[in-house]
């Protein structure tokens, strides 16, 4: 049986969850926001990484029945946590670019009981690769919406500065692969870490810098202004019962 099978199915079988990853202000360590990140409990392979099953979803029209799954799911989840914080899903860029994706959107939003503020839309470089007209058209429709933008993985796909200046993005999000190696003697990420915070916050973009997990990341990015972090130093993607109750801690 293919694996492509077993994910058409997963849906219906309650194997998936969205899991949600606390986003951090360094500052303070107050949570100012959560990235939805799906998990797949496979019954008999056990957890499956969305970077495995994602990709299949993409190639086999999936993907729009499970992107559709995660924003419902992440709606309803962010309306009933007790302090109304931004609620970030990852859309892939084949969800993003297929017919029909906002009227979706706005399908889901006008259900659910969030405020379309409340929702930031993740998506990469890779919806670059499009249609600049018809991707300019589905940006203007977001943003009629209300909804947020942030440009993900930053600085790992097709990145292009021109993007950057007619950008609908609020939030960018440095990719972790520059933060694994940046303490490392001599690394040159450092320097594209600093350049990429300059940028976005001259562009007056949010910044968020992923995947950080060691004290030594933290104060090297902190000293370079970043602000938000999103990474294992502070915790892992959790499940919404747990979320729950760090929001009602006060957390
Ligand atoms: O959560 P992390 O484990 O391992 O996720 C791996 C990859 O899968 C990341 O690139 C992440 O953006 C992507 N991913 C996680 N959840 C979703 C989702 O709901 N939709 C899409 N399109 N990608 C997701
Ligand atoms: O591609 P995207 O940025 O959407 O996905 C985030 C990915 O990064 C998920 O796979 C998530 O589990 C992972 N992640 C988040 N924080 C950390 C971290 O501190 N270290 C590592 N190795 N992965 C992380
Ligand atoms: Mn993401
Ligand atoms: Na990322």
């Amino acid at each position: 049986r293919l694996i492509e099978d077993d994910l058409r199915d997963a849906l219906a079988h309650g194997e998936l969850t969205l899991n949600y990853q606390p986003i951090v202000r360094i500052e303070d360590n107050i949570v100012v926001g959560f990235e939805a990140l799906m998990r797949w409990n496979h019954p008999e392979r056990g957890l499956i990484s969305p970077a495995v099953f994602i990709p299949i979803a993409e190639d086999s029209h999936l993907i729009n029945t499970l992107g559709e799954w995660a924003l419902r799911t992440a709606c309803a989840d962010a309306a009933k946590w007790p302090k109304k914080l931004p609620v970030s899903i990852n859309v892939s860029a084949v969800q993003f670019m297929s017919e029909g994706f906002v009227t979706t959107l706005t399908h889901v939003l006008s259900a659910s009981q969030i405020d379309p503020s409340q929702l930031v839309l993740e998506i990469t470089e890779s919806v670059f690769l499009g249609d600049d007209d018809s991707n300019d058209q589905i940006f203007r429709a977001i943003k009629q919406l209300g909804v947020r933008l942030a440009l993900d993985d930053f600085g790992t796909g097709y990145s292009s500065l021109a993007y950057l200046s007619s950008s609908p993005f609020e939030k960018l999000k440095i990719d972790r692969k520059f933060v694994e190696t940046c303490t490392e003697r001599g690394s040159k990420d450092q320097a594209i870490i600093s350049a990429t915070i300059g940028l976005a916050s001259a562009l007056k973009m949010e910044v968020i810098v992923e995947g950080v997990e060691a004290f030594d990341q933290l104060d090297l990015i902190h000293g370079m202004g970043a602000q938000l972090v999103q990474g294992w130093i502070y915790s892992k993607a959790l499940p919404n019962d747990e979320v729950l109750e760090r929001l009602a801690q006060g957390d």
